[in-house]
């Protein structure tokens, strides 16, 4: 890990100051994604894609999985972001990518086991790269790359969970470290903690007797937690359990218990993530300076960006979304 405070690592050569689109999970859905870009005035070229009046496009992570075309997904924005016209953070999608597909060291396990719940999750992008002939291999190493967070003027971009802590230490760590890279896919370890945190953000036991489905079908009795709620006030599991239906966990949830981790970011800026695939084909924001842009597209739902124009309230009228087009 490097010494550097995670405030060093804004790109000093991006110019945002025209506009940045944000852009939330796309798992695969390559016609959905250039419907949103085609709708927010971005134009296709020989040199990829871009907007004429040199808006950004920020891309939160889960690019790939789920939906048909993970491939052509890939490939559109490594060229954005290639080009300038865009950037990237790492979904947790990715980095389950990068440790799927490397070796522990000294072992001939995976990082990422090969079970048939792993394999099943990654497979239609394993599909999509072979429907194309193209090598993973060469998008795993491009996705090393990625940053786990990014800093921009007054926004903050992270796929899961802004957890400063974390985010300090980790201090702009990347996985093209191979030492970094073997820790980090090494569970028991405190690197392997916090990207998990990061990328996956935090999850709770659900009270004695309540659980609920997911989409695959899988009972769970833990939840993802909204992390950014503040841990003093009295919360309902209802409201606390983030995109799922948790109705049958009764009483209130004790964030102090739930983790040391809560609530604790800054109000001086606008953090946008993905993940957490909330319900409702209107999107909007959390609060005033949180906002996902996750309504589950490849699960039914809508692809979501936010028109960020410097602001510093985050404004419902900025979000824009394109319909499943199914
Ligand atoms: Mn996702």
């Amino acid at each position: 890990m490097k010494e550097s405070k995670p405030s060093d690592k804004v790109t000093g050569t991006l110019n945002i100051s025209k506009g940045l689109d944000l852009i939330g999970d796309v798992h695969g859905e390559f016609s959905m994604l250039e419907s949103l870009l085609l709708e927010m005035g971005y134009m296709d070229s020989p040199d990829g894609w871009g907007h004429p009046e040199g808006r950004i496009a920020g891309f939160i992570g889960d690019l790939i999985d789920r939906g048909p075309d993970s491939y052509e997904v890939y490939r559109l924005v490594r060229k954005m972001v290639e080009r300038g016209s865009a950037v990237a953070v790492m979904g947790n999608h990715e980095l389950n990518a990068v440790f799927y597909h490397t070796r522990s060291e000294g072992s001939r396990d995976y990082l990422r086991r090969h079970t048939d719940a792993n394999c099943c999750q990654h497979k239609e992008t394993l599909d999509s790269f072979r429907e194309h002939g193209a090598d993973i291999g060469e998008f795993v190493e491009w996705v090393k790359t990625l940053p786990f967070t990014l800093e921009l003027g007054n926004l903050r971009l992270v796929h899961a969970a802004w957890i400063e802590s974390d985010i300090e230490k980790l201090g702009g760590a990347t996985l093209t470290d191979p030492n970094f890279l073997q820790r980090a896919g090494s569970k028991s370890t405190e690197e392997f903690a916090m990207v998990e945190r990061v990328l996956k953000g935090i999850e709770a036991k659900l009270p004695d007797g309540s659980f609920f489905h997911d989409h695959n079908g899988v009972r769970r009795t833990k939840a993802r937690i909204g992390w950014w709620l503040d841990p003093h006030r009295k919360w309902k599991w209802s409201e606390v359990a983030i995109g799922n239906d948790v109705e049958n966990a009764a009483g209130f949830a004790n964030l102090m218990e739930v983790s040391s981790f809560m609530g604790k970011t800054g109000d001086d800026f606008l953090t946008f993530f993905g993940h957490y695939a909330l319900e409702g084909n209107r999107p909007e924001r959390i609060s005033s300076n949180f906002a996902c842009l996750d309504f589950g597209c490849a699960k039914g739902g809508p692809l979501v960006a936010y028109r960020y124009e410097g602001e510093n309230r985050i404004r419902n009228e900025q979000f824009i979304s394109i319909a499943p087009q199914k």
